[in-house]
């Protein structure tokens, strides 16, 4: 079995991990969120990344969902003594990511390049993909005008009302090396859109004009697994957001989001009034990851669908 998974930080790295547990190394592919990545205090940070890397080797802190458990903060009061940047918390430990990151980029390897070997280092077995080597940078439109993606995501704590969102360099972005052959395998049985922020964390993904093209035309289903859980996101400015884009706040208008590109979804049972108004065949499960055993059971449960499903695009 060979699956793509879309995925962004927190929300999505864990059905990431739970496909990684019910899934041979090399079956996984992951396709990962690089719109939220910037420069902060001239080091390239690619939290996403990060966060998928750290909740699959089983480094990260469980309580933030980002960033490495058992951490040390001397970097950052030594900063704060000097007077520096403070609103974004670097650990001891997740500044070495950073600082290696980008020593490797500045002499000149790509970004696939640099995550493969993080992650090798790190004990990944499965295969992770930035989904662009080339910059896209999440901008956010709000009322109180336009914000790079963290300034409003940790510095602003999303508070500022979203009136649009834009990918700069989305449209001259090419997919990273491995991406498309991913998409076209033979062998590919299913395309997972893990329940990340659509907008903030999928959308950047699909920005990219040669992935959105090559999702659409791939033979195996694309089923996206819902972020909201009653109607309301499980953490994060989902439903926030939508309501501010004048969205009705339910799990329909995300699945009328990826109008076009899904071939299922996967509902969560506390929404299964929704299920009328999405226009492809719905899966309702509980889809709420309390623990290892619930990540597993939502990949496995993600996966029976996409088998129901496999006809349907032309798969074998
Ligand atoms: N999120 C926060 O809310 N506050 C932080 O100080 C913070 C630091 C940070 C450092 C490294 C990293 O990889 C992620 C970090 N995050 C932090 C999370 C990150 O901003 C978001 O999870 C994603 O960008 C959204 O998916």
């Amino acid at each position: 079995m060979s699956i793509v998974a879309l995925t962004g930080g927190v929300g999505g790295a864990k059905l990431a991990l739970g496909l990684q547990r019910v899934l041979a190394p090399d079956a996984l592919v992951l396709v990962v969120n690089t719109g939220d990545d910037f420069v902060h205090l001239g080091l390239h940070v690619s939290p996403d990344i990060d966060t998928v890397v750290y909740t699959l080797t089983g480094l990260v802190n469980v309580e933030t969902g980002w960033g490495r458990a058992d951490e040390t903060w001397t970097f950052m009061q030594a900063l704060a003594g000097l007077g520096g940047e403070t609103w974004f918390r670097l650990g001891d430990g997740d500044l070495a990511m950073h600082v290696e990151r980008t020593r490797r980029l500045a002499a000149g390897e790509s970004l696939s390049a640099v995550t493969a070997h993080l992650a090798r280092r790190l004990g990944l077995g499965v295969k992770i993909l930035p989904m662009s080597d080339d910059p896209v940078r999440t901008r956010i439109v709000t009322a109180d005008g336009e914000l790079d993606f963290q300034n409003y995501f940790v510095e602003r704590r999303c508070v500022p009302v979203v009136t649009a969102l834009g990918y700069a360099g989305a449209d001259t972005a090419r997919p990273a090396p491995g991406v498309l052959e991913a998409l076209r395998a033979p062998g590919l049985e299913a395309v997972v859109i893990c329940p990340s922020n659509p907008w903030l964390s999928i959308d950047p993904i699909l920005a990219v004009p040669a992935l959105r093209v090559a999702l659409h035309d791939c033979a195996a289903p694309v089923i996206a697994v819902s972020p909201l859980v009653g109607g309301q996101a499980v953490k994060g400015p989902t439903a926030k957001i939508m309501a501010e884009l004048g969205m009705p706040v339910y799990a329909a208008a995300v699945a009328r989001h990826y109008e076009g590109l899904l071939d299922g979804f996967v509902l969560d049972e506390r929404d299964a009034g929704d299920a009328a108004q999405i226009g492809v065949p719905v899966c309702i499960a509980d889809t709420l990851m309390r623990d290892l055993a619930d990540r597993e059971r939502l990949a496995r449960t993600t996966l029976e669908f996409a088998g129901t499903l496999a006809g349907g695009r032309g798969a074998p």
